[in-house]
C-alpha cells in the first residue's frame, strides 16, 4: 500500500505486474519465465553503468522448464553479471506436477551446466533461508557472479483460490502441510522463549488489521480514468 493514489500502480496492473521504481522492485511479467530474461537485462545495466547492488530474480519449478531460463543463465554467467536467481520450486506447475515436465529432482543442479555455483535449502524453515539468502547474496556481491539458490518447498493452497487439489495426493500434501514454515516458525520462537503465545496472539492480530486496512485501501480507491489509458506505458 502506498499514500499514491491507487496504489503503486495506480489500478493499471494486477498482482502480477507490480513495479515500483522507488523500492527497487523494477518489473514482474505473467509471462511464466519472462521475468528471467528481464531481470538479466537489469543486472547487465547496473553492471554497465557501475551501480553497486545486486539483481534479485524469482521464479518457480515450472519457469524452470522454459528456454529462457538457460538463456538467461547463460548469459549471467558469460557476462558475468551480479545477480541472484532464486528458484521456489513448490513441486506444482498449475495443475501439472513438476514431475511430469523435468528430469531430476532439483534446478539447483542445473547451475552446473552454466558454470554458476548453486545451493538447495529447505524452504519450509524460515531461518535456513534467510541464511542461504544471506550467504548467496554476499557471494554474488563479494564475487560479481551469478549464483542459483532453489528454495525446496510445496505449494500449500491451489493455484488459485477457487482450485480445491483434488488432484494432489492427499498423504504427499499433508506430509507438507506438517511442515507449514510459519507455524514452525511460531513454535521454535515459542519453544526459546522469544514469542510468548500472548505476543504470538497479538502478532497475528496486527497482520490481520495491516491487511484489512490495505484490502480497505483498494476497494476505495478508484479505478483509472479514460484519460490515463496511454500514460505509464513505454512501448
Ligand atoms: C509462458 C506461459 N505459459 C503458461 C502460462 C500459464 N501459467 C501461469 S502460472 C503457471 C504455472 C507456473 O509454475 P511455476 O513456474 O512452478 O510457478 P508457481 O505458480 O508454482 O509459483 C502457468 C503454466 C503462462 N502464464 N505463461
Ligand atoms: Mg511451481
Amino acid at each position: 500500500m502506498t499514500g499514491r493514489r491507487g496504489g503503486y500502480c495506480k489500478g493499471k496492473s494486477g498482482s502480477l505486474h507490480i513495479s515500483v521504481r522507488e523500492l527497487g522492485v523494477v518489473l514482474t511479467s505473467t509471462i511464466v519465465g519472462g521475468e528471467m530474461s528481464l531481470a538479466t537485462g537489469v543486472a547487465l545495466s547496473q553492471k554497465m553503468l557501475g551501480r553497486p547492488g545486486i539483481v534479485a530474480c524469482f521464479f518457480g519449478d515450472g519457469a524452470a522448464c522454459e528456454g529462457v531460463f538457460h538463456e538467461s543463465l547463460n548469459l549471467a554467467a558469460v557476462w558475468e553479471l551480479p545477480i541472484l536467481y532464486v528458484c521456489e520450486n513448490n513441486q506444482w506447475q498449475a495443475f501439472v506436477h513438476r514431475r511430469e515436465t523435468m528430469t531430476g529432482e532439483h534446478i539447483a543442479d542445473r547451475g552446473a551446466a552454466y558454470g554458476i555455483d548453486s545451493a538447495t535449502v529447505d524452504g519450509n524453515d524460515v531461518l535456513a533461508v534467510q541464511h542461504a539468502a544471506l550467504e548467496a547474496s554476499a557471494q554474488v556481491c563479494g564475487s560479481g557472479r551469478p549464483f542459483l539458490l532453489e528454495t525446496w518447498t510445496c505449494r500449500s493452497r491451489g493455484h488459485f483460490e477457487p482450485d480445491d487439489q483434488a488432484y494432489v495426493d492427499p498423504t504427499e500434501h499433508s506430509a507438507w502441510l506438517a511442515r507449514d514454515p510459519i507455524a514452525r516458525s511460531r513454535q521454535r520462537l515459542a519453544d526459546n522463549g522469544r514469542l510468548p503465545h500472548a505476543d504470538a496472539a497479538a502478532l497475528d492480530q496486527r497482520l490481520r488489521q495491516r491487511i484489512a486496512t490495505a484490502l480497505a485501501f483498494a476497494e476505495a480507491s478508484p479505478f483509472p480514468t479514460l484519460d490515463e489509458l496511454s500514460t505509464d506505458v513505454y512501448a
